[in-house]
């Protein structure tokens, strides 16, 4: 019993922590000319839409002789204040990304392919996400990423599932106390 009710306890625990997430849309997506390899934007080719996390390697519009770059947005709503982790990385190039109009990670990343990952608190509440790419060396595989992650809906599903696996066993172990006790002495 103490068992099933445990097991009951952390699932609870679980989904009140689940709510701790982010609604994601996807990115709007301006491509560009680049006028030179020191990010002086030029003309807008097209546009387009990336999913909330992406990795493309090389990117689209990469057969192109000139230097390319592009400028993306995207609108988030946070549901309650958490910390949220952002990855962004590319190849022959240059990546920002900033939060609400603020510079939050800058990485020059010329080649090879890199990557870099910071945290943040964001407050509950909707929020503006920019990408800014453009390469700054024009070889055949220019390429971005990006990804986020809020570190507590993680560990509520890793809690979600130790308390299911809890639930499980208290009511075997419950199912077992009630056919031992009514089995005839
Ligand atoms: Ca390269």
């Amino acid at each position: 019993m103490v068992i099933l009710v445990l097991g009951a306890a952390l699932l609870g625990y679980g989904f009140q922590s689940a709510a701790t997430s982010v609604e994601v849309g996807q990115w709007e997506v301006t491509w560009y000319t680049m006028r030179d390899t020191y990010g002086t934007w030029g003309e807008v080719i097209e546009t387009a839409t990336f999913p909330a996390n992406f990795n493309y390697d090389p990117l689209g519009p990469a057969t192109r002789p000139e230097p390319i770059g592009f400028k993306a947005v995207m609108e988030i709503n946070v549901l309650q204040t958490t910390n949220v982790g952002f990855t962004i990385g590319g190849d022959d190039g240059s990546i920002a990304l900033l939060i609400d109009g603020a510079s939050f990670n800058d990485l020059y990343c010329p080649d090879p392919n890199t990557s870099e990952s910071s945290e943040t608190t964001l407050s509950a509440g909707r929020h503006l996400l920019e990408i800014q790419y453009y390469q700054v060396l024009v070889e055949d595989d220019p390429a971005a990423t990006f990804s986020m992650s809020v570190p507590a809906q993680e560990s509520a599903a890793e809690i979600m599932t130790g308390g299911g696996a809890l639930l499980f066993i208290g009511i075997v172990v419950t199912l077992l106390g009630f056919l031992l006790k009514t089995k005839p002495s």
